[in-house]
């Protein structure tokens, strides 16, 4: 069966995953595309011979799609979420899932009132391999418990538009995730402090942020957040254990000896970086829709749980670096809690 598509949102990542979905992923195919921008979807769609919708409630309901991809803005993803529960098809999301907790809830309601799992949210790190293979090694034991992760996280530049809370709620927020995913562990407070600034940032933006997390089992984490660092996409993650650490590969590059230095390129931007596991978190969300199963990637109580997380490291942020409590509702049984 070939899962046909519709795409919610026709911007920079929704081209992104629709060339993905035609040209990488086998068994997909995009049938339908719309956008508030009806000029952008008719260009978008022409590409793949989609059909335009215009709104997402019409392309949803539309007997030409069965699953959906919603990429547009991030306050308008709950809506278009909902739609697609309440229609019963599965929906892969961009992350954020919803911009409020109280969004992220309804969505979990209405998952939970569905019976099953429909929702996937697109945190891609979780499909990084080398990513996977720390969480091996974690997982195998040989390591001892988990004590210390070591993160950071830099973009060489940012636009104007990107403003203070954006580190936690656009950055960080890859971090939040695939921490919980590593360890295992919930994280249960927050603590955002701000160094010297860069001068090299829009005034307005608080560059670099250390943030500070603590987990259930007790391990800390600290994580650089530097959006303006000039040299690169970097992220760095080292877990320290009992017995030893593990430490995330940097993506393979050649070695270049030249004019008396020795070198390796550093990468520029997330497309580059992630664009493996962009294509592996794809793989396996199609595999999920035509094999009728529920999804195994992030689910809408990741996503849930992420923008807690990130809204208390917020909190913290706004009230010059109190440690903030994440105020997070117990876990459901459709996710594997008790409640
Ligand atoms: P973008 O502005 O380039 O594209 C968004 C598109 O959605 C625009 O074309 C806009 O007109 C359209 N749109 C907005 N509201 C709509 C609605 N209600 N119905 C239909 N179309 C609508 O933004 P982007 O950079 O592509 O980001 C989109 C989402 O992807 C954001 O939530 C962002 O956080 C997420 N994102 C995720 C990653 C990642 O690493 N996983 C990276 C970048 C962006
Ligand atoms: C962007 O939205 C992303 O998701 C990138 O992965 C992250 O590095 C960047 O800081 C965000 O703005």
């Amino acid at each position: 069966m070939t899962v046909r598509v519709g795409v919610i949102g026709a911007g920079m990542i929704g081209q992104d995953h629709i060339r993905r979905l035609t040209d990488v992923v086998t068994g997909a195919q995009v049938t339908a595309v719309t956008d508030i921008d009806q000029a952008r979807a008719a260009e978008v769609a022409a590409r793949v011979g989609a059909t335009v919708f215009p709104a997402g409630s019409d392309l949803i309901a539309s007997p030409d799609v069965d699953a959906v991809l919603v990429t547009s803005w991030g306050p308008t993803h709950a809506e278009h979420v909902l739609n697609a529960i309440a229609a019963g098809k599965p929906v892969f999301c961009e992350k954020p899932l919803a911009t409020t907790a109280e969004d992220c809830l309804r969505i979990v309601e209405a998952e939970r009132a569905h019976g099953r799992r429909l929702v996937q949210v697109g945190f891609m790190r979780r499909f990084d391999a080398g990513y996977r293979q720390m969480k091996e090694v974690i997982t195998s034991g040989s390591l001892g418990a988990p004590l210390i992760v070591h993160c950071a996280h830099r973009n060489p530049t940012v636009p104007e538009s990107y403003t203070s809370v954006m580190a936690a709620q656009d950055t960080a927020v890859h971090e939040i995730d695939v921490l919980r995913w590593l360890l295992d562990d919930e994280i249960v407070s927050a603590q955002v402090i701000t160094p010297r600034a860069t001068s090299q940032r829009f005034g307005h933006l608080k560059d670099p942020q250390l943030m500070y997390f603590e987990t259930a089992n007790g391990v800390r984490i600290d994580l650089e957040v530097f959006v303006n660092c000039q040299y690169g996409y970097d992220i760095q993650c080292e877990t320290v254990g009992e017995a030893g650490l593990v430490r995330l590969p940097d993506p393979a590059a050649v070695a270049v000896r030249t004019a008396g230095q020795h070198g390796t390129a550093v990468l520029q931007d997330w497309k580059g970086r992630f664009a493996d596991a962009f294509d592996t978190e794809f793989r396996e969300w199609v595999a999920s829709v035509e094999a009728g199963t529920e999804p195994t990637g992030p689910s809408a109580w990741d996503g849930y749980a992420a923008t807690v997380i990130t809204d208390a490291a917020v909190r913290s942020l706004d009230s010059d670096g109190t440690v903030v409590t994440v105020d997070m509702k117990p876990r459901p049984a459709l996710y594997g809690g008790t409640a």
